[in-house]
């Protein structure tokens, strides 16, 4: 099995409810290592950068509000197969939908409001990851 790296946020929602430790906790009991992490509070124009890719979506002004409106625990995560590994720990985006024990069905509040975010493929994880992390930052 291949040894990989994905980009994860802990989203403000879950930092505004003291969950930095119970949801890292998860993703370390699933098979995953924290290579790094760090605090940061985006700005509107980081968030829609990051999100781009959603910009014609009916969701993306929402989205932009709810990932500056606090800080977010950005992190590299590292195991073997670790982008599906963590999009299976993570669950589905809506919450009604995420099967038992994934933390977006432990932990989220809504579809906007789901907690955690996952790279979804090894591209998007690159770029990520760069979005983020200088190379001197990740440290495994
Ligand atoms: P993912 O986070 O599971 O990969 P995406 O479809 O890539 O899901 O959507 C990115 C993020 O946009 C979601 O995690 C969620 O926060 C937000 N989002 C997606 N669909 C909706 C929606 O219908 N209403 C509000 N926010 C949404």
């Amino acid at each position: 099995m291949a040894i990989e790296r994905t980009f994860s946020m802990i989203k403000p929602d879950a930092t505004r409810r003291n969950l930095t430790g119970a949801i890292t906790k998860m993703l370390e009991e699933g098979g995953l290592r924290v290579v790094a992490s760090k605090r940061v509070w985006m700005s509107r124009r980081e968030a829609e950068g990051f999100y781009a890719v959603h910009k014609e979506r009916p969701f993306f002004g929402e989205l932009v509000e709810s990932m500056s409106a606090g800080p977010t625990i950005v992190q590299v995560l590292e195991g073997e197969n670790a982008i599906s590994r963590n999009r299976e720990l993570m669950g589905a985006t809506n919450p009604a939908q995420a099967a038992e024990g994934t933390i977006r069905k432990v932990h989220a509040l809504s579809i906007g409001e789901n907690s955690v975010h996952g790279s979804d493929a090894a591209e998007t994880a690159k770029e990520e990851i760069a979005y983020w992390f200088s190379e001197t930052e990740i440290v495994g």
